[in-house]
This record gives structure tokens, sequence and C-alpha cells, in this order.
């Protein structure tokens, strides 16, 4: 087997969440992932894609979708066999903190002599304490864009050179931690490569499918995605992808946008090897209407066949529904109005009204839209119980008012973490939120509890841990009935819903019961380990919900030999 320079690696939120029991609850239920959240940043392909073009070998290893996909895989083992000169791992998303920590243990006792290097925003905000209290990790690469430095820092590890210019690159030296000036900030992403075939000529090179996967049911249910901006135009409170918190904790002042013409390229060269929906980040109109009207222009020429999963940050008009449905054969949309109450949502920092959010839908619908999903959230400033009750109430409306046209409102709870970086952890006072954890190490402390209710690390003035919870829940079961009732979901599907809610409540309320009387080790949660792991997945819907299209890996394959071939 080729022998990589380079092996990127993606770990479970939790490394031993085998041997746990933890109710992670439903925190991934309106994302491809489990709760392990096993999908890897798509940062993987791009560095991997820039590395190889510069003559670098790169194997990517997804620890989380094995680790699903097997029983009998055991991470410790497959840290071991790799043989890699460096080693990547990601600590982009939070969640990820003691799986990232743990990984990087395992290969310094495997590798000693092999450098680990993190990178992704969590990584980036608290890269002083990654390399003052982990000697396991021995650089972080801080910063939205990556490719370069990283390509500096493997010609310096490779070479023995010094990593002192190397931008955003922090490192260790005896003792010390140097910190290079965040200076590589892209103003576009026009250099970004972004090879599509280059995962699945890994998988052939590493006879590895599961370890390329970038969530455990891609095979049924794959999907690719587009980047069209890194940055944010918007200051939604509690995201750590807002405009402030770019400029205050990955050196960007203004979002750097790919050029039309190359968002359009790529959409259609996802096409060329999978058959599924292409999930388009970033509102297109936040480089202007006149971009966004570029790039349909562009995706036009392309005929594209795929559906196109396109997001508003904010509402549209009809001339722009009509645009986007000229524009590509099928398409649906996702708006996250996060609840139904103007006030609570000026105050999360979306100021519309309700009355654009529905004409947006009606637009998008008249279009000729297969989908409009809306999200709602839990744990926002300002909302109370009542208000996400009458959230929940509010989508009856919606669904009398879009009866029969393919309007989804979903519901879930900002957990398991609020964003380090954003305005709400930065400001929590301010904000009415109350933080149970600011450093990493508080971070793996709550991300190993046995409920979610305990791993949350805020909770708000108005709404306790227990109410987040115990609101979720019962949104849960109100939106499930809402759906029912109005025939968008089957019977069976419904009533397998509101059990697994119920029991989940049921479970979580044990758990409390355990801990109030001091309890809370593993030996004492063991009895209740195999009935957590069955109810965290997939607790307030289903994930079928949530898929684009019927499309499974198999589809993709024609596609993917003939576009092998023509790289030939
Ligand atoms: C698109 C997106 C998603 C997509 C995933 C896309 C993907 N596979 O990368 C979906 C919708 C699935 C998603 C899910 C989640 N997301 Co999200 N997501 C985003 C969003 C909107 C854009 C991210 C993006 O385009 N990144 C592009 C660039 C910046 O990143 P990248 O190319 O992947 O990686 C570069 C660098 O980060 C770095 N890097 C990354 N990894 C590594 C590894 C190494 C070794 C190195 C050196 C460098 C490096 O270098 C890369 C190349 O330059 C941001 C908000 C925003 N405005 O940024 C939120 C954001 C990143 N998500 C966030 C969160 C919380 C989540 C979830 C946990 C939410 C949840 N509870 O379900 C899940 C986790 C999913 C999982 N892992 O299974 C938070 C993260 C905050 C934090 N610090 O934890 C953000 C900031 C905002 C938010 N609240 O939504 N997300
Ligand atoms: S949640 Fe708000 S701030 Fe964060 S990426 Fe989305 S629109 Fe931007």
């Amino acid at each position: 087997m080729v022998k990589p320079d380079l092996a990127l690696l993606h770990p479970p939120s939790v490394i031993d969440f085998r041997k746990r029991t933890l109710l992670l609850g439903p925190v991934s239920d309106l994302i491809p992932s489990t709760p392990v959240f096993e999908m890897y940043p798509i940062g993987f392909t791009t560095i991997a894609s820039h590395l190889e073009s510069k003559g670098y070998e790169v194997r990517i290893a997804n620890v989380a979708t094995r680790m699903l996909a097997s029983k009998r895989f055991e991470p410790e083992r497959f840290i071991k066999s790799l043989d890699a000169a460096v080693f990547g791992i990601d600590l982009h998303w939070m969640p990820h903190v003691q799986g990232s920590l743990e990984l990087a243990k395992m290969v310094k006792r495997h590798h000693p002599n092999s450098p680990v290097v993190m990178g992704g925003f969590s990584a980036s905000y608290y890269h002083e304490e990654l390399l003052r209290s982990h000697p396991a990790v021995d650089y972080v690469l801080r910063g939205d864009s990556t490719e370069k430095p990283f390509e500096q820092l493997m010609d310096a590890i490779t070479k023995g050179k010094s990593p002192e210019k190397i931008p955003n690159l922090s490192w260790r030296e005896g003792n010390k931690t140097r910190t290079n000036p965040l200076s590589h900030v892209p103003k576009d992403l026009d250099d970004i490569l972004i090879d599509y075939g280059l995962v699945v000529r890994k998988v052939l090179r590493y006879r590895d499918l599961e370890g390329h996967l970038p969530y455990k049911n891609w095979k049924s249910n794959p999907m690719s995605i587009a980047v069209s901006v890194r940055g944010c135009t918007h200051n939604c409170v509690n995201c750590a992808g807002s405009c402030e918190s770019f400029k205050g904790n990955f050196g960007r002042s203004k979002p750097a946008f790919r050029s039309p013409e190359l968002l359009a390229g790529d959409i259609a060269r996802a096409e060329e090897y999978v058959k599924g929906a292409t999930f388009v980040v970033g509102d297109l109109r936040q480089a202007g209407k006149e971009y966004a009207l570029k790039f349909l222009t562009e995706l036009r020429k392309h005929k594209v066949r795929n559906e196109i999963v396109i997001e508003l940050f904010g509402p549209a008009d009809r001339e722009f529904a009509g645009e986007v449905a000229r524009s590509v054969d099928r398409f649906s949309v996702q708006m996250s109005p996060e609840t139904h109450d103007e006030q609570v949502r000026k105050a999360q920092g979306k100021p519309y009204t309700n009355s654009a959010l529905e004409k947006s839908a009606e637009v998008f619908l008249d279009a000729g839209c297969r989908r409009f999903d809306i999200f709602y959230m839990i744990g926002l400033p300002l909302q109370t119980r009542e208000s996400v009750d009458q959230t929940v109430e509010y989508t009856r409306s919606l669904y009398k008012r879009f009866s029969g046209k393919r309007l989804f409102p979903f519901i879930s709870p900002l957990a398991p973490f609020l964003d380090p970086g954003g305005i709400a952890f930065e400001n929590p006072e301010k904000i009415g939120f109350r933080l149970f954890a600011s450093t990493l190490e508080d971070h793996v402390r709550l991300a190993t509890m046995p409920s979610w209710k305990y791993t949350l690390n805020y909770e708000t003035k108005w709404l306790t841990r227990s109410a987040i919870v115990d609101a979720s829940y019962s949104a849960g079961l109100g939106l499930n009935r809402i759906k029912w009732e109005m025939g968008l979901v089957p019977e069976e599907t419904a009533m397998r819903t509101e059990e697994r809610i119920i029991a989940a409540k049921e479970l979580s309320s044990k758990i409390d019961s355990i801990v109030s009387k001091g309890g809370g080790s593993e030996k004492d949660m063991e009895g209740l380990r195999e009935a957590a792991a069955r109810l965290s997945e997939s607790t307030v819907c289903e994930k079928g919900e949530l898929d684009w299209s019927e499309d499974s890996i198999y589809a993709s394959i024609p596609r993917i030999v003939g576009a092998l071939v023509r790289r030939k």
C-alpha cells in the first residue's frame, strides 16, 4: 500500500462513544450526520486537492464512519496500522473536542515521531490552550484558508526547515508557544482547488470506501457540497461563522466569494461523480444581486440535472425565484427563521417578518421548488417555553396556507454547544446566556456527560438546560402530530417518531434521577447504554424526511466510472 505523506483523520465526537452511556439527544436530527457528527470538513478535500497538486500523497480517513460501520473496527489498531509522515486532525466543530484530542493522543502513542497538525474553527479559537496543555498536538493552522500554509508546513517538516515564516501557524518551540501572524486570508476563493474525483480515486487506492464516506448514510443518500463563500455578511448571535466572529477569530474582515463561473463549474463537476443533491453553502445574494444572477446564468449553460439545494439568509422575491427556476431542472430551498416570534428572531440577528418569510415560500413554491424547508431552533435569546410552543402552533397555520405544497418545517435545539467565538459566547450576560464551559478542558468534561442536558454548554435567562430539553421533546412531539394530521408523514412514521420521543424523554428522566442521587459514573449508567445509543439517533424526526433525493450511490456508479475514464 502507498505510504501517504499526510493522513487527514476525522474523529467521532466522543472517541469511545461505543463504550459509554450517552444519550446524545436530538443534536443532529436536521443534518446528514448521526449524533457522533461523522461528517468531515469539506476542507479535507480542498487541502488534499491542493497538496496533491504540489506532489504530496494525502489519505483521508474518516475514523467516525468506520466506527459506525463496523463494531469490530478498532480505532487504536487502525491508527497503529497507518504509516504517514504527518497526521492532520480536524477540530473544526466544537462537539469533536474529546474525539479530536483522544485521536491525537492515539497517534502520538503509535507514531511519536510524526507531527500532529490540528486545524478548523475551534482549533483556531483554542490554539493557545491546545499547544499549552496538549503535548500530542504539535502544530495548529488557524483561519478559514489553510491550503497554502499547509503546503508550506509540509515543506518545512519534510525538508527540516524552520516554520518561523509560515502564516497562520501556531507551534511549540521548547516549552514556549509561538504564534505566527494570521496573515493568509485570501480575498476570494478562486485559487481553491476542488477535485470531486479525488475521493473516488482515494477509495480505490486505499481500498477503503467507509473511511472516505462523508457520513454514514451517504451510500443511500449521496450529496455533494459547493462552497460559494468563506465568511458571512450576517451576525446571528449564536454563530461562530458570523461576520464579527470571522473578524475576531479568523482574521477575515470581509467574506471571500468563489467567482460565479467557478462555482457553477464546481456544481457541474460534482454531477460527473455523484447523482444526488448538491448543497450550495451560503446565500448566493450575499455578494450582491449581480453575482447571484451571473452564477445562475453560468449554471444554466451547464444544464445540471442534479437537484440543487440553495440557502436563503433572508426573504427573496419572485424575480429571484424565477431566475433560479429557469437555471436548473430541480431545486430545493432552505431557510432558517429560527422562530415564529419576530422579536426573538430580531434578538437572534435576523430582523425579518413572518409575512416576508411566507412570501418567499410562496414565490419559490410557485416557481416549482421541490421542497421549501424551514428550520426552527430552541435556545434563542428572549425565547420562552410559551414562545417555543407557539412556534409549533404557527407551523400549523403555515401547513394550512401551503397545504399540499411541499413546505417542511423542522425544529431542534441549539445543541450541544453554543459556538465558541460567537457573539453570545463572547458576551453571555449581555445577550442573556449563562455558560457552563469556557475552556477546551471544560468542554471535554461536558462532552462525556451521560445525557445531552448535562452536555449543553449554556442555558438562557428564559430557558434553563432542563427547560431546553423539555421544550425540545415537547416541540418534537407537537410538530410530529401536526405533520401527521396534515398527511405529511405516514401514520406509521409518525407513530414511530412519537414512541421514540417519549422513550427518549423517559430515559432522560431516568438519567436525571441517577444523577440527582449522586450517581453518574459509567458503572451507574451501564444498564442504560444500549437504550441511550438507540434513542440518540433521529429523535424528533427521521433522516428520511430530510432526503433530497431517492438516489443511492449505486445510481452514481456509471458516472463515476465515466468521469474517471475521461480523466485518463
Ligand atoms: C456548511 C456548514 C455545515 C455543513 C457541513 C459542511 C462540511 N462538511 O464542511 C453542515 C450543514 C452539514 C454542517 C453541520 C454542522 N455544523 Co456547520 N457550518 C457550515 C457553515 C455554514 C459553512 C462552513 C464552510 O463553508 N466552511 C468552509 C471553510 C471555512 O471550512 P473548510 O473548508 O471545511 O475548512 C478549512 C478550515 O476550516 C481549515 N480546516 C478544517 N479542518 C481542518 C483540519 C486540519 C488538520 C487543518 C490544518 C485545517 C482544517 O482549513 C480548511 C481549508 O482551508 C458554517 C458557518 C460559516 N459561516 O462558516 C457552519 C459552522 C461551521 N457549523 C457549525 C456547527 C455547530 C455545526 C454542527 C455541529 C451543528 C449541529 N449541531 O448539527 C454540525 C456538525 C456536522 C458534522 N460534522 O457532522 C458551527 C461551528 C462552530 C463551532 N466552533 O463548533 C458553524 C461555524 C456555524 C453554525 N453554528 O452553524 N455545517
Ligand atoms: S447562522 Fe447567521 S451568521 Fe451564521 S452563517 Fe448563517 S447567516 Fe451567517
